[in-house]
């Protein structure tokens, strides 16, 4: 096994990571290397920086200090670094939805040139849930309304956010009876953050307790206004078929890359680079065209709507540039590596950023607001075609052909393969033919062989006749892999395998990007309530195989107060408090009917998950 073969199981990442070297370009796992052995107390959760008494930490083994400064024992210190943790997940993922519902209302009061109202019919039915009378209204009177509603949600006027009442009464119920109901979005991660300065909340329970609160106000708070308003104003994503891995880059045009999360500057982009104009100067420059490929999440929300193909997940954004195609990259925010204007030092491609909350060291900052998005748009992208010419032709190597991938699963559409409703999937479930379904989400993380965690997961559940449910990262390894196209039937076992063929669709589907696992809750919700019974019940799991971010550890958190069982891949800096362990992998199941559990091998992972699906089941009463 050749040393690249160790770090990626992809053919692409393996071919440029050989060619990094060979360039001098320094890539994340090189920095991993230089990192080890990393820091063991930081790893079990027992240091502490909150104040300036400290830093403090506790010696795991006992014979140290067990007490920091303050006073804080193992159990207060980990389970504030937790919450802590979760606090920054919850916040990513509203501040995301927090643009969206601004675009929104800019929509509203006719201030967004460029942007509209592409699904009416949605618009409608969120306003509707938000108890908005929508008659004798136009679409952007609408928007405008229900921009302010959910900036409601997002202050303190609420006893409860809107969209929770999508969950079932039972757990509705019980997160009442538990005081986690999540009431404003940003007033959750701000108590947490005040609960958790030095001082304030000492309790390990009660301060892990309200981090459930702070994710739930993330998973049907920001991360769900952030689906829903995307739909809204983007569209709905159908499935259809795109491509992945790195061979979408073409030698031939002037490539262009899209990076972070947010649609709002993609779909602009995509904009310019369809324009006549644009693709006219690119011709008189000597290139075919322009492509425009997608990276990480906002590659995931492109290729949901517009099918336009995703070049690598998060681990192969530098190796992008080491294609020596890529004209520019243009980033928005999250899980973009600060090196990467770095590693375009090294080539011609040319660095944007776009938000004011996001800046980076050797790129250029294009400010991106909903008012002069589209005229930023078409500067980018005039400047990335005049790069064409800077392209070295002997640092070209685009290593692999593209692989097949098929998307835009969002909830309306698996309900229109279903035929108007999600019955016919219950009745698979009951007769046997599916045995459950499995969010696999996230990242990849360089601790973990890239992809490897994902595919060998994903593989082994649909072999048991689990239906599989993508979002992030997993996407693209999933695709690359050939699962998720609709001859991975045959990889499937035989209730999958015959279900898949009849509706053509694959085994493992894609739902989107990181605040796209609301769709995933509100299929569990969905189904939930036409069963009749609490999440807790339904035969279905989580997985986080290789993730990295904060982001990840709030929606396991939310997954897991919605009663459904969750299995990371990586460990979370928990181990140096076996309360904070204890509660983490048993204590919750007996008060959110769900917990962790902890296992890097994803073929025990598949079974424990395949195990809690069939316990399940039995528990309904099915055939197991
Ligand atoms: Fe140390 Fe307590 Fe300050 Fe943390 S909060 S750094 S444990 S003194
Ligand atoms: S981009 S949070 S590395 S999935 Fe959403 Fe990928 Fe994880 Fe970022």
């Amino acid at each position: 096994m050749s040393e690249y073969e160790k770090l990626s199981i992809c053919k692409d990442a393996q071919l440029t990571l050989r060619k990094a070297r060979e360039d001098g370009v320094e890539t994340v796992w090189d920095r991993f290397k230089k990192q080890e052995p990393q820091c063991g107390y930081c790893e079990l959760g027992v240091s502490c920086r909150i104040c300036v008494m400290g830093p403090c930490r506790i010696d795991p083994f006992g014979e140290g200090p067990q007490y920091g400064v303050c006073g804080a024992d193992a159990d207060i210190i980990v389970a504030r670094n937790l919450a802590r943790m979760i606090a920054a997940g919850a916040a990513s993922h509203s501040d995301h939805g927090r643009d969206l519902v601004e675009v929104l209302h800019k929509i509203g009061e006719g201030a967004a040139p460029g942007y509209t109202i592409r699904d009416a019919d949605k618009l409608k039915r969120v306003a509707a849930e938000y108890g908005i009378d929508t008659a004798g209204l136009g679409n952007e009177g609408i928007a405008k309304l229900l921009a302010e509603a959910m900036m409601e949600d997002y202050g303190m006027k609420k006893e409860q956010i809107t969209l929770i009442n999508r969950a079932p009464k039972q757990r509705i119920e019980l997160w009442k009876k538990l005081k986690v109901i999540p009431r404003g979005i940003d007033r959750e991660t701000s108590e947490t953050m005040h609960r958790t300065h030095m001082g304030v909340d000492n309790e390990y329970v009660s301060i892990l307790l309200h981090a459930v609160r702070n994710s739930l106000s993330d998973g049907y708070g920001g991360s769900m206004i952030g689906t829903e308003l995307s739909d809204i104003i983007f569209g709905t994503p159908k499935p259809g078929f795109s491509e992945v891995n790195l061979g979408v880059l073409k030698e031939d045009y002037v490539n262009i890359l899209v990076h972070g999360h947010s649609p709002v500057v993609s779909e602009m982009i995509g904009v310019a680079v369809d324009d006549k104009e644009m693709i006219e100067l690119s011709k008189s420059r000597g290139a075919k065209g322009i492509n425009l490929a997608g990276l990480c999440c906002t590659g995931n929300e492109i290729m949901m709507r517009k099918k336009i193909p995703m070049a690598g997940n998060h681990l192969m954004t530098e190796l992008t540039m080491v294609t020596g195609v890529v004209e520019s990259m243009i980033v928005d925010y999250q899980c973009i590596m600060p090196s990467l204007g770095q590693v375009a030092q090294c080539y011609h491609t040319k660095m944007y950023t776009t938000s004011d909350k996001a800046k980076f060291p050797f790129m250029e900052h294009v400010e991106f607001t909903p008012v002069n998005a589209r005229e930023q748009a078409f500067r980018i992208v005039k400047e990335s075609v005049e790069n064409f010419s800077r392209r070295n032709k002997d640092k070209v190597y685009v290593p692999t052909a593209p692989v097949r991938n098929m998307t835009g699963f969002s909830v309306e559409a698996i309900v229109g393969a279903l035929g108007g409703s999600l019955t016919p999937l219950i009745d698979a479930i009951k007769a046997g033919k599916i045995k459950g379904a499995v969010g696999v989400v996230g990242c990849n993380n360089p601790k973990i062989k890239q992809d490897s965690g994902h595919v060998e997961l994903i593989k082994r559940l649909i072999a048991n006749d689990i239906l599989v449910l993508t979002t992030g990262c997993v996407n693209v390894a999933a695709g690359k892999a050939g699962l998720q196209v609709p001859e991975a039937k045959e990889m499937a076992g035989p209730g999958l395998k015959e279900v898949c063929g009849l509706l053509n669709i694959p085994p493992s589907l894609h739902l989107g990007s990181c605040v796209d696992n609301s769709r995933i809750i509100v299929i569990a919700c969905a189904l939930a309530n036409a069963i009749g019974v609490d999440i807790d019940k339904l035969p279905l799991a989580g997985a986080a195989p290789e993730w990295y971010s904060e982001k990840a550890a709030t929606i396991a958190f939310y997954a897991m107060a919605s009663g459904i069982f969750t299995v990371l891949g990586v460990m979370p800096p928990i181990m140096g408090s076996k309360k904070v362990a204890e509660l983490a992998t048993s204590g919750l199941n007996d008060v959110f009917g769900a917990c962790f559990a902890v296992e890097p091998d994803p073929v025990k992972a598949a079974q424990l998950i395949t195990n809690h699906i069939m316990e399940k089941r039995k528990g309904l009463g099915l055939d197991v």
